[in-house]
């Protein structure tokens, strides 16, 4: 809807989440076929509930680039399966050893640790299968092929990983803004940037709008992840679904050890302000997708 805001953007966002609550389950492999406690362990977090933000901005991106098929339904499940697959696996003991997620006990701690590698590492090949289940849904495969590519490189080592590993290596140590940096935005924001450009990708948008989102993408991230280390000690593991004071458990340096909460507060909103400048030059005014974006600076989860 083109106007001022979005009739009611909380009756809306519930809206598009059940939808796409919905669109992921339609995605679920049937348990035929292999063995049942991986179909279990790979659903179980998978439709736990989430906030399903990647999977909406997929949705808007490509609806907004001027879409009109339904490809983009298939790479809104991948793109949240491999999100689901990185959480599975970020809880794993060897990473941040993390008992509660989404609400629920992790995966590892229900299955076994065994089985939270594999259903992890099923989600993530999964994903491309759904994905390219895409192909029959649209008359320019070339469009699918590319959106494919873009998620491929950035949820992989110059992307996701890259950002997961640097992180990792460095538990403990002191880090500079500019690591910091580096890690917000190959570990979060490399994520967020995907849907958007995927989404628009698939719509056919050229290079000019591809490359717009994928600074706005890189904005959101920054903001998703300083508002998320704010939370992590503002806020109660009730609230969340997941442990609190993580960070400090696992002697992470973040944006608020090493400026505060107060300037991490402005630096969100700084970065929320300067993403949907992006993403107007792109779109022109999307109500939705900006109220999405602000609604993410001021989240409690
Ligand atoms: C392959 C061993 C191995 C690990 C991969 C890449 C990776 C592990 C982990 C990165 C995961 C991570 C915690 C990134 C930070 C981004 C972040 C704050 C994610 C939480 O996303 P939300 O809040 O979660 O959107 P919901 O549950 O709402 O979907």
């Amino acid at each position: 809807m083109r106007m001022g805001h979005t009739v009611n953007f909380q009756d809306e966002l519930t809206r598009k989440t059940t939808e796409a609550d919905q669109i992921l389950r339609n995605y679920l492999p049937d348990s035929e076929g292999f063995p049942r406690t991986l179909a279990e362990a790979m659903s179980y977090s998978l439709t736990a509930g989430g906030k399903r933000l990647r999977m909406l901005l997929l949705a808007e991106s490509y609806r907004a680039a001027g879409g009109r098929e339904k490809v983009y339904e298939p790479f809104m499940a991948g793109i949240e399966m491999i999100h689901t697959h990185s959480l599975i696996h970020d809880d794993l003991p060897a990473l941040d050893n993390d008992d509660y997620r989404r609400g629920r006990l992790t995966t590892h701690k229900v299955y076994g640790e065994a089985l939270g590698i594999l259903a992890g590492d099923a989600l993530l090949n999964y994903a491309y299968e759904v994905m390219l289940e895409g192909f029959s849904l649209t008359a320019y495969p070339d469009r699918a092929a590319a959106a494919l590519s873009v998620i491929a490189r950035k949820t992989g080592i110059r992307g996701m990983l890259g950002g997961q590993s640097f992180d990792v290596e460095n538990d403990g140590k002191p880090l500079d803004a500019a690591s910091l940096d580096y890690i917000y935005r190959n570990k979060t924001s490399a994520l967020i940037e995907a849907p958007l450009m995927a989404g628009a990708v698939l719509a056919g948008a050229d290079s000019r709008t591809e490359q717009l989102l994928e600074q706005a993408g890189t904005y959101i991230g920054l903001a998703f992840q300083i508002r998320d280390d704010i939370l992590d000690v503002t806020s109660d593991s009730k609230t969340l679904g997941k442990p609190v004071y993580s960070d400090e458990k696992n002697h992470k340096v973040t944006y608020v050890t090493l400026y505060g909460t107060g300037k991490a507060a402005e630096k969100v909103h700084d970065l929320t302000g300067r993403a949907v400048e992006y993403l107007r030059s792109a779109f022109g005014q999307e109500s939705f997708l900006e109220e999405l974006v602000q609604s993410m600076a001021v989240r409690n989860k």
